[in-house]
């Protein structure tokens, strides 16, 4: 027995049972904001059909209802720069030829501005009052952020990562908390790419050398460990 007397908990996943941490662990949502998953947002504007990240909003909600239910960590990010571009370097702003450039105006106000319409998280998924939201400037969430403050706080040694997409945000901030000593687990249905062969090809590495970044596992194998 350890010295708490808790019992482990393990998660079926790939590539070995995760060692779930109840608790200890935060359910991450990265980005589930309408400019990456409604049409005449960011993601739009870079030339790509936002409906395929839908899927996971179910998915992400199921997982919002087990963590309420018992009270644990919730952190939602928004990438989100301030009004007057100060925290967005060219090389992001000009680079490449989107329809719209970050800041500019679309139907759903400033792209990637902070409490623009479109910067918000999609209804379904809405932060509560009691839950960590945070802005962040770049696509890891730890970058110009006080997350890992407020994490270390909280005791939050474990992570359990959603979101869009799941190559760019979700992989960068996955790759940050690793090497901030977080065990990372990342649910394969509850995050969606715009390239369906990127999403494989992420999963696959993090997964790889012996989970050299973290793990994966369908939401069904995590809900099933938290019990709902
Ligand atoms: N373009 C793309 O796939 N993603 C982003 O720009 N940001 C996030 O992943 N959130």
């Amino acid at each position: 027995m350890s010295s708490a007397g808790a019992t482990p908990v393990q998660i079926a996943a790939t590539p070995f049972p995760y060692p779930f941490a109840p608790g200890r662990t935060a359910l991450v949502v990265i980005d589930m904001q309408r400019d990456f998953v409604e049409p005449g947002g960011f993601g739009a504007s870079l030339g790509n059909d936002v409906s395929l990240l839908v899927p996971a909003i179910p998915v992400i909600a199921a997982l919002l209802v087990a963590w309420r239910a018992k009270g644990w960590p919730i952190v939602h990010t928004r990438e989100a720069h301030k009004a007057d571009l100060s925290d967005c370097p060219p090389a992001k702003r000009l680079r490449g030829a989107p329809s719209l450039r970050i800041g500019d105006l679309g139907p759903m106000g400033r792209l990637l501005i902070a409490a623009e319409p479109g910067t918000s998280i999609v209804p379904e998924l809405a932060p509560r009052p009691n839950e960590i939201a945070i802005d962040k400037p770049g696509k890891g969430m730890f970058w110009a952020t006080d997350l890992h403050e407020r994490l270390q706080v909280l005791g939050i040694s474990h992570l359990m990562f959603t979101g869009v997409t799941t190559e760019v945000c979700v992989q960068t901030s996955m790759r940050e908390a690793n090497d901030r000593g977080y065990e990372c687990l990342l649910v394969e249905d509850g995050t969606e790419s715009y390239f369906p062969d990127f999403k494989a090809a992420a999963l696959a590495m993090i997964a790889a050398q012996g989970a050299i970044v973290g793990w994966h596992a369908p939401a069904a194998a995590v809900l099933a460990a938290v019990g709902h």
